[in-house]
């Protein structure tokens, strides 16, 4: 299946989505630029993202979800279907998790050259508390055969990419799936999910990038073979070139984030701030293991930042370094390590579809 993709893609010629380029932002570029907002980093300060600043992306459209005969559908390799309201999840028992969602593409705009897609910068990262069902209730409940490898989920959008026409779906592994704290999400920070993040109901699976939380959910599918669909085979995958094979992206790979510091520009951005003191401040995430350290880079010299305690496992924490601001220009920049030891890359480690890329971010600063 994924080779068909590859060759249906292939065929097509110029500049097709996921192409690498060093030319000006396309109209393409900028109308998903303009559906699918980053979160501004100054958001970084609140340890839960407020509503509407947490980021958003969104393949296709929106679906029309809000209609009231929305059920559920848990089937496939399963010893009983199931078919549940939302009504009758909210009875089932609940679970609160604070989870930073980071997607897999954040800093794709970066890369030089730029695969085109979804070109975001630094900030397409958030951090709620989802309420819902733990998806091994449900599972258990509809009773796994034997023979099950996956767990499929596919959301009620529908569009084409790579000229395939799909509905938004992914899988996990049964391992994953089976994962007490990967939760069917009715609510988003106290409230009913607004519908731009999966209204009625979505899947949350924390430490995973963002693709493996499904929106607008619509039904589970115990599978007996690895699902090949669109978004599990042909994205999502860290590739060298166009035609190999690729490994899958999975977990969140360690990254830091900076308030920038100062007032900016409106057009440009730089940032101006007074001499004196100042304290630096900043989150830091991994999907593979709890965050160990932080570094703050002054002018090139790295010096260790306090680190808080973060709200759960799979949330970020904050971390702070008070800096005393000389004038002139200085480039600030922070880096973190994971307990597995990984740590961000100062360069960047490119890949045909940009995705994971962690490399430090820096921020130039006038201080007057
Ligand atoms: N049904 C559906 N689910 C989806 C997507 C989508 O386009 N359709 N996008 C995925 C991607 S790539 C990301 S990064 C996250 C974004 O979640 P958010 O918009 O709530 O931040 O949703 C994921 N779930
Ligand atoms: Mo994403």
């Amino acid at each position: 299946m994924k080779q068909i993709y590859k060759h249906r893609l292939s065929d097509r010629l110029t500049l097709h989505p996921g192409e690498p380029t060093t030319g000006p932002l396309t109209a393409e570029e900028l109308q998903l630029a303009a559906r699918n907002h980053s979160m501004p980093l100054e958001a970084l300060r609140h340890n839960l993202t407020p509503p509407g600043l947490h980021y958003v992306l969104t393949h296709f459209d929106i679906p029309d979800t809000a209609a009231a005969g929305w059920h559920l559908q848990i089937k496939g390799a399963v010893k009983q279907c199931l078919e549940l309201s939302l009504a009758a999840l909210k009875r089932d028992p609940a679970i609160t998790v604070p989870v930073t969602l980071e997607c897999a593409g954040n800093g794709r705009s970066l890369l030089k050259p730029r695969p085109l897609s979804q070109p975001w910068v630094l900030e397409a990262v958030g951090t709620a508390e989802w309420t819902g069902v733990p998806l091994a209730y449900l599972l258990a409940k509809a009773g796994v055969l034997p023979g099950a490898v996956e767990v499929v989920f596919t959301g009620a959008d529908a569009g084409i990419q790579g000229g395939v026409p799909q509905q938004y779906a992914r899988s996990l592994p049964i391992r994953e799936a089976m994962r007490p704290d990967v939760v069917l999400a009715y609510r988003m920070n106290g409230s009913d999910l607004p519908p731009q993040h999966g209204y009625p109901l979505r899947l949350v699976v924390p430490g995973w990038y963002g693709m493996a939380s499904v929106k607008w959910l619509q039904s589970i599918d115990v599978v007996t073979v690895p699902f090949g669909g669109y978004q599990q085979a042909v994205a999502y995958q860290y590739q060298e070139t166009a035609h190999d094979a690729g490994v899958p992206v999975s977990r969140i790979r360690i990254r830091s984030l900076m308030v920038p510091p100062g007032i900016p520009d409106f057009f440009e951005r730089k940032r101006v701030l007074p001499h004196g003191p100042v304290m630096l401040q900043g989150r830091a995430w991994s999907g593979q293991g709890a965050v160990t350290g932080v570094e703050v880079g002054i002018d090139g010299q790295w010096i260790p930042a306090h680190l808080e305690k973060p709200a759960g496992p799979f949330a970020w924490c904050k971390w702070t370094l008070p800096w005393v601001a000389d004038p002139g220009q200085h480039e600030l920049a922070c880096r973190a390590t994971d307990s597995t030891g990984a740590s961000q890359p100062l360069a960047q480690n490119w890949n045909y579809q940009g995705m994971g890329n962690n490399m430090v971010q820096r921020v130039r600063v006038t201080v007057e």
